[in-house]
């Protein structure tokens, strides 16, 4: 166990910085240059008006804040997260731990019948049918916002992004966390929920619980703090593989959540992923002789391995830059 990567340095930097709101509901082109702004600039941005109906997110929170209240031995039953599943400050493979308990599944529907049995045995059609109403909202949101960031970039044609998340074979996957508040005397006010890093997948549609705690990192290690939206809002972040698709022109956003001592933070994120046999390389639409790619061409079953044989904030991309 790593308990050394919980302490902050003195030196660390925070600032106050508007994140961009994206309103879904207005005119097409303009939205599209948005997004590609937000991408290109932090990597991160909120979107109200986003369509995701009121009822199918709070039946899911509702599921998300019945499961974390049971016993430790009810949720050990869903299995221990490796990688899916029930997990208690373990995070990843390889020793990485946080203040924080989640639970993990991947959504394609055969996993959800099979899962929400030892997740739910009381009720597990009404975990099933909440979470795979949810899978279908945010997917179709994910597929909106790639759609309108595809048409930014001036990529033509029909989406190649939504595609690789809408085929039945992606491996998209759903994350509950709930980060209990820290005793004040136990613990430091600056405790970490779930250290730095990036996300592997391509987008990442967050919702919280209006706790905040979440933090992206700009650059120089300068941390800014994203507080709760007063409205119903999806924070979306860029992964590693849009940065590898956009050929390093959106960023794929460091980020880290912080646990306090005064309410638990929730959150739900649920991570876009391609089919684990889908190759990944540039846009052809950002391709010139001036920008040859970045990156080399790997599958996404390559790259997920070399995700979890790696430590939670180690640099993936790295190793897979082109010679
Ligand atoms: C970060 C994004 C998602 O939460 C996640 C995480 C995964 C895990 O918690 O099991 C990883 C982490 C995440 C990146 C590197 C590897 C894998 C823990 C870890 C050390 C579910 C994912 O896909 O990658």
């Amino acid at each position: 166990m790593v308990v050394a990567s919980l302490n902050l340095s003195k030196t660390e930097k925070i600032r106050d910085l508007e994140i961009p709101i994206i309103d879904l509901s207005a005119n097409g082109s303009e939205v599209s240059e948005l997004i590609v702004k937000a991408c290109e600039e932090f990597g991160f941005f909120k979107v109200i008006n986003h369509g995701v109906p009121h009822d199918v997110i709070a039946r899911m929170e509702q599921q998300s804040y019945e499961f974390f209240s049971k016993p430790a031995s009810g949720k050990q039953q869903a299995g221990p997260a490796n990688p899916y599943g029930y997990g208690c400050k373990n995070i990843g493979l390889k020793g990485d731990i946080g203040e924080v308990e989640y639970l993990l599944l991947q959504t394609n529907p055969v996993s959800i019948d099979h899962n929400s049995k030892t997740i739910s045995s009381t009720d597990p059609n009404k975990f099933s049918s909440a979470v795979r109403g949810y899978v279908e909202a945010v997917r179709k949101l994910a597929c909106e916002i790639l759609e309108l960031m595809e048409v930014g970039l001036g990529s033509p044609g029909p989406s190649v992004l939504s595609r690789l998340i809408r085929d039945v074979e992606c491996d998209s996957l759903l994350r509950f966390n709930h980060y209990p508040k820290v005793d004040d005397g136990a613990a430091s006010p600056t405790s970490i929920g779930f250290g730095e890093h990036t996300d592997p997948q391509i987008l990442t549609l967050l919702r919280s619980n209006g706790v905040g705690g979440l933090q992206i990192s700009l650059d120089d290690g300068v941390w800014v703090p994203v507080n709760p939206h007063p409205v119903s809002a999806f924070f979306i972040n860029v992964g590693d593989v849009l940065q590898v698709m956009t050929n390093g022109r959106f960023l794929s956003v460091r980020h880290r959540v912080m646990v306090n001592s005064y309410k638990s933070r929730m959150s739900m994120a649920y991570f876009t992923a391609p089919p684990l046999d889908a190759t990944i390389s540039c846009l052809p639409v950002l391709l010139t002789p001036q920008k040859p790619p970045l990156y080399r061409s790997f599958t996404w079953a390559e790259y997920k391995k070399a995700a979890y044989s790696l430590r939670l904030g180690d640099s993936r991309l790295n190793h897979f830059k082109a010679r």
